[in-house]
């Protein structure tokens, strides 16, 4: 039985995995780790960071290569190596856009210095936001001929950039809403029909990840 460990808060690079697996009825235990014990427990995982996947009683950590695993247990990888590309693209972009945002992040939640938050997320916003999210477009226009799926049939790449846009449309992050899609026509149409695919959207995980938000 596969284990997941994160904290107790949703954020995507636990929830691709739960997503994934629970997609494929992959059953799977989950612990999450309450934030306030994280001092005392950052120690126990090889990396000092979360997610963490225990599989036959070995401990694995970084949320490309378990997002890998559990796809390819899933069967949503590919293998055709050129989709494997745009798949593990897609991931690569996840956490490219997740370390542009995140010292906007850590300066309001570790530092509780909320004025260089709101200075960092305006940097962010103007410099980045735009930037980054019309690469992900691109790389489904590229990559999809009718910009459905990124690979032509379901995948991780299409949980990870459906968990990622729902982040940053969420109305979670200050100063952003989902008004930035509007200058993203194709995705914004892409992150609409990923929201309602059936098959997806009935997932006891993706309803938590709603109503959590
Ligand atoms: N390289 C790691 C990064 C994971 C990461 O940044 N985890 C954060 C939570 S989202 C974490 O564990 N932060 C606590 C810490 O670094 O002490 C991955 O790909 O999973």
């Amino acid at each position: 039985m596969i284990k997941l460990i994160y904290f107790d808060f949703n954020f995507w690079r636990i929830d691709i995995l739960r997503l994934s697996l629970s997609y494929s009825k992959i059953p799977y235990n989950y612990e999450r780790i309450p934030r306030n014990d994280w001092k005392k427990r950052k120690n126990d995982f090889p990396f000092g960071q979360l997610p963490i996947m225990i599989f036959k009683d070995k401990m694995y950590s970084h949320t490309h290569s378990l997002a890998h695993f559990c796809a390819k247990k899933s069967n949503l990888y590919d293998s055709d190596e050129s989709k494997a590309l745009i798949i593990d693209q897609v991931l690569d972009w996840a956490n490219e856009i997740t370390n542009k945002i995140a010292p906007s992040i850590r300066a309001a939640m570790r530092e509780k210095n909320f004025a260089k938050s709101e200075k960092l997320r305006k940097e962010f916003i103007k410099n980045d936001l735009n930037l980054w999210f019309s690469y992900l477009e691109n790389l489904l226009k590229r990559s999809s001929s009718k910009n459905s799926f990124f690979t032509g049939k379901f995948s991780i790449a299409d949980i990870t950039a459906w968990r990622v846009l729902f982040w940053f449309a969420s109305g979670k992050l200050d100063q952003i809403n989902d008004s930035f899609l509007n200058n993203l026509p194709s995705l914004k149409n892409y992150y609409e029909k990923i929201s309602n695919l059936k098959s997806f959207s009935e997932l006891i995980e993706f309803k938590e990840i709603l109503s959590s938000s």
